[in-house]
């Protein structure tokens, strides 16, 4: 399994990952211990710019993973699971940027989170699951024509309205029934939602398409709660062969928590 860092780009106002730095230091940071690449979370179409994310990576020797779409919901107010259908489209249109952005990186995986949106009040759950396929038809279509895969996260009850555990991801994911459509899981979100971690890995076995790392106070991994050993064993279980980014927040630096995270998550997933 490759490992990667996630990076937020400047100034963005996503919860999760922030980083002080700009990209190209972020990168050669990556680089510099031994990160097989980076996962980037835009801030806008083209910012960073992914033909730009692909020469800086390939200069320091390693890969983007993926391409990350949080940022259409946290600095656009775009959702998957919004009333309007314009904004549906303009969610939807946005997320197929994603996965050109991806193509022209040379990403395999965009990742699909908080962009599904927060339940609002007058909205049923059935109602937001059908737009939510809807819109994940769309784009898988579009994926799979440019070579990419998007991977549907289960987020925790607080950061996103529904689809919290693997098994409704794979309600969803079937019911799509497209293979550039697959489940991304994430040991934070997990630990929140998850009867067993373990088992939810081994459920989503040959959908997974992607893996974030953090520990139960988003923190790098060995500097909470979780118990990585029976996640790691159900990875190698489930023959999972892509990459673990390591979604974290950069406390007390960039620099600690990466190279922390880094060792631990490599000697975990070693199984030593
Ligand atoms: C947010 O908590 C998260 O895990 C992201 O990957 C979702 O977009
Ligand atoms: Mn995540």
């Amino acid at each position: 399994m490759k490992l990667s860092l996630y990076l937020t780009t400047p100034g963005s106002r996503f919860w999760a990952a922030q980083s002080p730095l700009a990209m190209p230091e972020a990168i050669a940071l990556a680089a510099r211990l031994g990160y097989d690449g980076v996962e980037v979370m835009p801030r806008d179409a083209g910012d960073p710019d992914p033909a730009e994310l692909r020469a800086l990576t390939a200069r320091q020797g390693i890969e983007v993973m993926a391409i990350a779409t949080g940022y259409i919901a946290v600095e656009h107010g775009l959702t998957f699971s919004d009333p309007d259908p314009l904004v549906r489209r303009r969610a939807t249109d946005a997320v197929r940027s994603c996965v050109d952005a991806a193509r022209l990186a040379e990403a395999p995986v965009v990742s699909v989170g908080v962009v599904r949106g927060k339940l609002r009040g007058d909205v049923t759950r059935e109602e937001a699951l059908s737009w939510l396929a809807a819109c994940l038809c769309d784009c898988g279509h579009h994926a799979a024509a440019q070579g990419v895969r998007l991977a549907v996260e289960p987020v925790n009850r607080y950061e996103a309205g529904l689809v919290h555990t693997v098994e409704e991801a794979l309600d969803l994911v079937e019911s799509v029934g497209l293979p550039s459509v697959g489940i991304q899981v994430d040991t934070f979100h997990m630990n929140i939602e998850e009867r067993s971690p373990a088992e939810a890995v081994l459920r989503a076995g040959p959908h997974l398409a992607h893996v974030h790392f953090a520990d139960s106070n988003r923190r790098a991994p060995g500097w909470g709660h979780v118990d990585f050993g029976p996640i790691a064993s159900a990875l190698r279980e489930a023959g999972y062969a892509g990459a673990v980014g390591l979604e974290i927040d950069l406390d007390p630096d960039v620099e600690s928590a990466a190279r922390a995270g880094l060792e631990f998550a490599r000697r975990i997933l070693e199984g030593s």
